[in-house]
């Protein structure tokens, strides 16, 4: 099939989720087009059966805002005509859900009839979208789809609660690929640890959503009782404050910053324990990749967390700012060696859930059924 994906490009979850998709898509012969801003962060190298489109914004002095979502269509429109795509896969309901209607209904004046998938990621619905400024639009996008789907079931149900949507939506779990060769080079444990402290993980963009002080408090509870370090992996807004309150509780040493970062798996490979404390998050990718990297997980028990993380299983759910539980629980799984090597092995096998193997034929069997009934249309008229 000829598939064109729209996604962010940054180190956001649904740009990380949509951009595999792509790899995983175009490995199995599929034709994928990637439409972005930018080179998405998680593709190496234009790789075989991989396209990439640049949406280009014209800068005018007399736009207050550039109009990305013009821009966005426009090109949509040109590489559905030109590539001949079957499918159009928007990942992130805003503004991409939006730009595929309009470039749809572009096509329908030329009797190019396209269907359209828009998965929904989280933020899109929890808490961008469903602010009263888009409200409107992305309901109407998400109900002028083809098909929906959503990367939890929580996600699904809180996307019918905040949203007045009739669409079916279907849920297809975030995945891993655990095929994939563990990284090139050894382990570089060493060069971030001495040999008896424990390394505790943080990977995420930094948002507020994030309660990255939670992280840095979590972490002051554990190296209270045991030897360990913090490695903080990602940039944004949070950042600065959580640096200071590293001074601040005189850990600073303890932890280490290593801003952005796509080559995860070098971090997670020597990672001991993973924390993800956030106040909201409608999966959790970044819990699941250090699961599939066989690191255990001390989360908030929030969205779609507890479809990820299993209950004292590949780790633990506490409530959400409940630093103090989750410490206990961090103790609990770190403290006792054999214990933390059953949480590790354990965290990789319920990591296999979420095989790449398993999920990502569902996306292509949704696309077949999008295809089918858009040529049986076609056919009707
Ligand atoms: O978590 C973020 O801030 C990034 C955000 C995104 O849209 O890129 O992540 C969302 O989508 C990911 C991929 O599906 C999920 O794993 C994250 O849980 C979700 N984030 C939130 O719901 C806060």
């Amino acid at each position: 099939m000829n598939i064109a994906i729209v996604c962010y490009p940054t180190f956001g979850g649904s740009g990380v989720v949509a951009t595999e998709l792509g790899l995983s898509l175009a490995r199995k012969g599929h034709q994928v087009h990637f439409i972005t801003y930018s080179y998405p962060v998680r593709l190496d190298f234009l790789e075989m059966n991989i396209h990439f489109h640049e949406v280009h914004v014209e800068e005018y002095p007399l736009f207050h805002y550039q109009p990305y979502e013009l821009a966005l269509s426009s090109k949509m429109a040109y590489v559905v005509k030109t590539y001949h795509i079957d499918v159009l896969h928007v990942h992130y309901a805003i503004p991409h859900a939006y730009a595929g209607y309009m470039a749809k209904q572009m096509l329908k004046r030329e009797n190019i009839e396209v269907p359209m998938i828009t998965t929904l990621h989280g933020t899109d619905i929890t808490l961008v979208g469903n602010h009263p400024t888009y409200k409107e639009a992305v309901t109407f996008s998400i109900n002028e789809s083809d098909a929906v789907t959503s990367v939890s079931q929580s996600l699904k149900e809180d996307t019918l609660r905040l949203f007045n949507v009739k669409k079916d939506i279907q849920v297809i779990p975030n995945f891993i690929d655990l095929k994939k060769p563990l990284p090139l080079s050894p382990c570089k444990r060493a060069v971030m640890a001495h040999p008896d402290e424990l390394i505790v993980t943080h990977i995420s963009n930094f948002r507020k959503v994030k309660r990255i002080d939670d992280v840095v408090k979590v972490f002051y509870g554990i190296q209270q009782k045991l030897s360990a370090k913090l490695i903080m992996v990602g940039d944004g807004p949070e950042r600065e404050a959580a640096d200071q309150l590293c001074k601040d509780l005189g850990i600073k040493k303890k932890v280490l910053f290593l801003g952005n970062t796509s080559d995860i798996d070098r971090i997670l490979c020597f990672s001991d324990l993973f924390l993800l404390p956030s106040q909201s998050e409608s999966f959790g990718l970044s819990a699941l990749e250090a699961m599939a990297a066989g690191v255990p997980v001390v989360s908030s028990n929030a969205g779609g967390l507890p479809e990820v993380n299993e209950e004292g299983v590949s780790g633990y759910l506490c409530p959400i700012g409940d630093v103090t539980a989750m410490a206990e629980r961090a103790i609990e799984i770190l403290e006792d060696k054999k214990r933390l090597a059953q949480f590790k092995k354990n965290a990789r096998q319920v990591a296999h859930r979420f095989d790449e193997d398993k999920i990502v034929p569902m996306y292509e069997a949704l696309y077949e059924k999008v295809k089918t009934k858009n040529n049986a249309l076609k056919l009707e008229h």
